[in-house]
């Protein structure tokens, strides 16, 4: 039976879990967007950290021809996004970029990579299996274990050119997609063990959210990646998203949407982007959509965002007794629920 913790104990497993999490929090992110020339890297980066930071774009050349990485504080976290250029486009040498990235990246790694791969191309081609290639040579096939592959355009995959069976003909795409991906990592090495925690999503464009299957393809995206991340990776990740994120009970006007409301009203200016180069501009032809200003997540996703949250704190602090993970939801919500202690 469910009964109260005392108001002494609440505030001290409050303050416990706010020491863990500044101690344990990373002050830096550091992403890696990816994938061939065009495939929507930029508009997926920003709006996974909700903000232009990278330029898109709808021209017919690449927009983003050299490693270039962008630099913003977003909430006391310094993000890091590492767009590389269209790969195989026919300009570049990959290895000479992914080895130029590696060099500059702190610890030569980064927190997460995004490996974006178009759903709308008629196969997997070459072009994508030699990227994949030499940035796993680069980076080892340990990279992959805190990869996410995005499968971009997935909107455009929605109707069965045949008019038969829409959903069994996006469902049949994104399986044969995900396999040719993993057949691939395993035919150049990848173990079995870091190919099968390696999430496949499919994702969309701005305005429609929704994919057959998936209320939320931005918030599907953010759980895995998430998940994929170190917890340290993880709780710098949350911080930079907190005012975003949108719980399945919550009130409909909440402080969040508020905040994030401001927060997208300064970015729409620019203003707070920092730039590495100072030349490149994030406006473009598409800078009048708006980046998603919400993160909802349903009761699964947070419920599986509390447990990583609440697993790794008592993995710390030492089991705290009757105790379930959603203790958390106390922080996750900045609103007062009741605290229950699960016997
Ligand atoms: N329909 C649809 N359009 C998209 C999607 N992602 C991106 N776009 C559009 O595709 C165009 C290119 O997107 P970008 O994000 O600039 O692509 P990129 O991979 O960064 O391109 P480069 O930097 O030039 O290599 C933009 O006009 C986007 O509006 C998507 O998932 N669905
Ligand atoms: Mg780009």
């Amino acid at each position: 039976m469910a009964k109260k913790l005392s108001n002494r104990d609440q505030e001290s497993l409050k303050t416990a879990f706010l020491k863990w999490v500044s101690e344990k929090r990373q002050d830096r992110l550091s992403i890696l967007i990816t994938g061939k020339t065009g495939v929507g890297k930029s508009r997926l980066v920003n709006a996974l950290v909700g903000k232009r930071v990278a330029k898109e774009g709808r021209a017919k050349t690449a927009c983003t021809d050299t490693v270039t990485s962008y630099r913003t504080k977003i909430n006391g976290v310094e993000v890091i996004v590492w767009d590389s250029p269209g790969l195989q486009d026919g300009t570049c040498n990959e290895e000479l970029y992914f080895q130029d990235m590696k060099s500059k990246l702190s610890e030569g790694r980064f927190d997460v990579m995004i490996y974006c791969i178009s759903m709308a191309e008629a196969r997997f081609y070459d072009a994508d299996k030699n990227a994949i290639r030499t940035l796993t040579n680069v980076f080892g096939s340990k990279l992959w274990k805190s990869s996410v592959v995005a499968l971009t355009f997935a909107n455009l995959k929605t109707e069965d050119p045949d008019g038969e069976d829409d959903l069994a003909y996006y469902l049949g795409e994104k399986y044969l997609w995900g396999k040719a991906i993993l057949d691939f990592l395993a035919c150049i090495g990848v173990e079995f063990e870091v190919r099968q925690g390696i999430p496949i999503v499919p994702t969309g464009n701005y305005k429609k959210l929704k994919l057959p299957e998936c209320e939320n393809w931005l918030s599907d995206l953010w759980i895995k990646c998430f998940n994929v991340m170190s917890i340290s990776s993880g709780l710098a990740f949350f911080q930079i998203s907190e005012s975003r994120l949108k719980y399945a009970d919550s009130p409909t006007a909440t402080t969040s949407t508020a905040a994030a409301a401001r927060s997208s009203a300064v970015d729409d200016g620019n203003q707070n982007l920092i730039l590495e180069d100072e030349n490149q501009s994030a406006n473009n032809l598409d800078a009048h959509e708006t980046i998603p200003r919400e993160i909802p997540l349903n009761e699964e996703q947070e419920d599986g965002l509390l447990k990583r949250m609440w697993k790794a704190f008592s993995e710390f602090c030492g089991a705290v007794k009757n105790v379930g993970h959603r203790f958390l939801r106390f922080f996750t919500r900045r609103a007062l629920v009741t605290v229950k202690c699960f016997a």
